[in-house]
């Protein structure tokens, strides 16, 4: 079992820019997921995506798809409401953001009143502090020249109108190729920042600050109201040449009444969307609250339930691991012991063979002395049967000898015993 020593760290780095900025295509590039990747001139990704967790580095690393800002169906408002809903919730539960890519296509011609204010927001859901911890990401390098993306790159990190202000107070920028390894590349950076809480988060959870409260929720009202302003006004103006035509009667105004109704239609309505979205942030109606809460609560959920997943699979990986190197320790002290053994019987075989000449030569030489002495005898016999004289010198001492033998176990008393027998009856004839 893995222990907590061993425990995989865990990082999280959200993924924002603009909408079509190419934000689910490196999430999808790096993890291996897939995310859906939108093609048209419509956002594709209109909710908070957690992508499946995967390692790097020994690191498991979740990556979070956000919607833009400017997406084209969801209005700013609620766009805010889903990533800050999001980011409150995971921070309650215990997960620290450790770095924020926001993605910026180099390919694009202008950075416009739209892409400034998505970072404007961007910096104000952040807050300065956080700022190391962000990594603005420039991609589709191959969509335009060398030099047109190096000059656009510099006027990015030098212009306060744009990158300059963030990147002097710690943010970083990089460029990315679209390869895994450019990505890989980026991620290893940021998974060894330490993570730190972003401003929307200290707001919401620490300091429980409704979203109209917080400094994003306050700009965006600030923007909306802008807005409605100007849009009254234009209407202002639409009324007041319109009640100036009406009292003419002049007939030929009529084509340019019909188009003062018609941009005064347009007006009011625009200002009627600018003003539901302003009261909406205001009012955060409590139902809509729940709910939405509801739902990010599900998602961070889905988000712990596939880490502890993959800890899980970890686990077992580690455990099997274990038990293989355990069986092969287990395999390898079987076969040192079987070569010790094979060695001891080797030496031991070599030992006999040894002792077994020693004993052949010993009975060679036994057999070759007995021999002689057999003929000797023989010959003494002989002699003795000639003369009949009694036992000589010898025959004493070849009956001494078989005494000897006699005591002697195995072959050589057995035969001795023979001999002493053919000896007396060699004797007496
Ligand atoms: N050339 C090039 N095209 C890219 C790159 N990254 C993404 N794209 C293309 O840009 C388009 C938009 O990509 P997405 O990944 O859907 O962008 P997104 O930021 O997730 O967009 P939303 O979900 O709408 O916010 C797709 O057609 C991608 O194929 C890149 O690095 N180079
Ligand atoms: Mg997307």
């Amino acid at each position: 079992m893995a222990t907590d020593q061993t425990k995989t760290e865990s990082v999280t780095i959200a993924v924002m820019g603009a909408t079509g900025a190419g934000k689910s295509t490196f999430i999808n590039l790096v993890s291996n997921s897939k995310l859906r990747v939108g093609y048209g001139l419509e956002s594709c990704t209109s909710e908070v995506q957690v992508a499946p967790p995967f390692l790097l580095n020994g690191k498991m690393v979740t990556l979070v798809d956000t919607p833009g800002f400017d997406d084209t169906v969801k209005t700013e408002a609620e766009i805010l409401r889903l990533i800050a809903d999001f980011l409150a919730i995971t921070y309650e539960q215990g997960r620290r953001l450790n770095g924020i890519i926001f993605l910026h296509r180099i390919s694009d011609h202008r950075m416009g009143g739209v892409a400034r204010k998505n970072f404007r927001l961007f910096r104000k859901l952040c807050g300065d502090d956080t700022l190391k911890n962000v990594v603005i990401v420039t991609n589709m390098w191959a969509d335009v020249s060398q030099e047109v993306g190096k000059s656009r790159e510099n006027e990015l990190i030098s212009n306060e109108l744009f990158y300059k202000s963030a990147l002097d107070k710690g943010a970083h920028i990089v460029r990315h190729d679209n390869t895994v390894a450019s990505a890989h590349q980026i991620l290893q950076e940021i998974v060894g920042f330490p993570p730190e809480p972003l401003l929307i988060q200290r707001e919401m959870a620490d300091e429980h600050k409704a979203l109209a409260q917080t400094l994003v929720g306050i700009d965006l009202q600030t923007e909306l109201q802008r807005q409605a302003a100007k849009h009254r006004e234009e209407l202002d103006g639409l009324k007041e040449e319109m009640a100036e035509l009406m009292l003419s009667k002049d007939t030929k105004h009529k084509s340019e009444l019909d188009e003062l109704v018609d941009a005064l239609s347009e007006v009011r309505g625009q200002l009627e969307r600018v003003e539901e979205e302003s009261r909406k942030i205001r009012e955060q109606a409590e139902s809509d609250r729940v709910a939405h809460e509801e739902q990010m609560r599900k998602l961070s959920n889905a988000m712990q339930t596939r880490e502890k997943e993959l800890r899980a699979l970890e686990e077992q990986a580690q455990e099997q691991k274990t038990r293989i190197e355990e069986m092969q320790v287990a395999l390898e002290a079987a076969e040192l012991k079987a070569r010790q053994e094979e060695l001891r019987r080797q030496r031991l075989g070599d030992d006999m063979q040894a002792s077994s000449a020693v004993y052949q030569e010993e009975i060679a030489r036994l057999r070759k002395d007995f021999e002689r002495k057999l003929e000797q005898a023989r010959a003494d016999s002989a002699r003795v049967r000639e003369r009949h004289v009694p036992p000589s010198q010898a025959q004493q001492q070849w009956s001494k000898v078989f005494a000897a033998q006699r005591e002697r176990r195995g072959v050589f008393g057995a035969m001795s015993v023979m001999l002493e027998s053919f000896w007396s009856s060699g004797m007496s004839r």
